[in-house]
């Protein structure tokens, strides 16, 4: 068991339909701490570098153009085993296969629309923290 850091965003389907607080209240009961958030609308060619890895997939304008329709909650979770402990409090990338009881069973209303995204690897964690943060605005929990 390794302490590590995941970046979680809350997608605008979820920030619309005010879910930020149900979401963030199952992060924090399995034992994830946030030690980073901020609000912001993604312009085009953020959500573009964000999501380059998709590039070649046939989803990826309409990712792009729906990650910007609204304001999102990104945030760096932290705890034993955060990027695979958040990947299963998210279930699977389309709600009708995601597991009963994780956030996109319970908030998300299609395979794009999801509610939530979370880092896949040490890798990926390792592009997507610093993509939105610096290490000034990840804050280590002192109590
Ligand atoms: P993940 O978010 O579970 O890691 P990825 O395969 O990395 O899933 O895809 C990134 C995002 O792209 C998904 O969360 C979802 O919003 C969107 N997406 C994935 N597959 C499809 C698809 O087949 N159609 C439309 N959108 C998709
Ligand atoms: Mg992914």
């Amino acid at each position: 068991m390794t302490v590590q850091q995941t970046l979680s965003i809350i997608k605008p389907d979820a920030v619309g339909k005010n879910n930020i607080g149900d979401i963030i209240a199952r992060l924090e009961k399995k034992g994830l701490n946030i030690v980073a958030a901020k609000m912001l609308h993604l312009s085009k060619e953020q959500a573009e570098q964000f999501y380059a890895v998709h590039k070649e997939r046939p989803f990826y304008g309409e990712l792009v153009q729906f990650m910007t329709t609204g304001p999102v909650l990104a945030m760096v979770l932290e705890g034993e085993d955060a990027i695979l402990q958040n990947r299963e409090i998210m279930g699977a990338t389309n709600p009708s296969e995601a597991a009963p009881g994780t956030i996109r069973a319970d908030f998300a209303s299609s395979i794009e629309e999801n509610a939530v995204h979370g880092s896949d690897s040490p890798e990926t964690a390792g592009f997507e923290i610093p993509f939105f943060f610096t290490q000034e605005e990840i804050l280590k929990r002192t109590r």
